[in-house]
């Protein structure tokens, strides 16, 4: 098995000590950045969002092996930013106002953040100020999240707080969360809705035409 397959393993795995141990042997051993990432952790994160859509593993899971590649792309952060490697694009996420549910959204950033986004996650009941100040930094996505159906609102005083900005046509918005659906997304005027975290990433790169 090549270096780059034994980090792979240990990430589906979701074994967190090896991820950072193999990672570590990896770059003694002169591999890059670049290829343990590609080839490694996002690859591996790539696998654990499809078996998570085809049913044949679970949050917690994903959960550990999302643990797991964070842990060895805390490794490799420094090295990529000397490199140069460009994101896939930035991805600002939160939970929306007035909801404090995070367990979903983390998922959603942890695999933005494996699949190559560049992720700013500005926590839990996020004013939609707050995220129209995070959107004038620039980013290609934003990412809202939603556990209640009492926040749900929160979602669409959001995005009208980014249309009166001036801000809509520069960002592509997904929004998710248990009680969110794909015809809510469109009665508000997000551009995408996805049902679980492996979904996000693939409705975030096909928005930006990765
Ligand atoms: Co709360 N809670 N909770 N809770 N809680 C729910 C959501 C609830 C369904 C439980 C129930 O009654 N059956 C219910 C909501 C009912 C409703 O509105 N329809 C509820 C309630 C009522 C409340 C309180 C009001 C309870 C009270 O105080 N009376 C209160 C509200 C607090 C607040 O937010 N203001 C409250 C509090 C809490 C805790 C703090 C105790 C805790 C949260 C801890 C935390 O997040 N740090 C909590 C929890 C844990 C839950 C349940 C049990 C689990 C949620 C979870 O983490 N699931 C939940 C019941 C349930 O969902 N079965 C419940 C695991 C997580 C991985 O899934 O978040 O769905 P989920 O995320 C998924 C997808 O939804 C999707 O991808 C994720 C991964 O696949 N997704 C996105 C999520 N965000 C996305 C964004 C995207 C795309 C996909 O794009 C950007």
């Amino acid at each position: 098995m090549s270096q780059t397959q034994e980090i792979y393993q240990a990430v589906l795995e979701g074994d967190l000590e090896l991820t950072k141990e193999k990672v570590q042997a990896a770059l003694s051993s002169g591999l890059t950045a670049s290829d343990i990432l590609q080839n490694g952790l996002i690859a591996a994160m790539g696998e654990v969002g499809r078996l998570f859509e085809e049913g044949d593993c679970f949050v917690p899971e994903m959960l550990v092996s999302a643990r797991a590649m964070q842990a060895g792309l805390e490794i490799l952060k420094p090295l990529l930013a000397q490199a140069g490697i460009e994101p896939v694009g930035k991805a600002v996420v939160g939970t929306v106002k007035g909801d404090l549910h995070d367990i979903g959204k983390n998922l959603v950033a942890m695999m933005l953040e494996g699949a190559g986004f560049k992720v700013v996650d500005l926590g839990v009941d996020v004013p939609a100020e707050k995220f129209v100040v995070a959107l004038q930094e620039g980013a290609d996505i934003l990412g809202l999240s939603a556990l209640l159906t009492t926040t749900m609102p929160s979602m669409e005083n959001t995005i009208k707080a980014i249309e009166a900005a001036g801000l809509r046509s520069h960002v592509k918005i997904i929004i998710g969360g248990a009680p969110v659906t794909a015809e809510y997304a469109r009665q508000i005027g997000a551009d995408g809705f996805a049902s679980d975290a492996g979904q996000a990433v693939t409705v975030a790169k096909s928005l930006i035409g990765k």
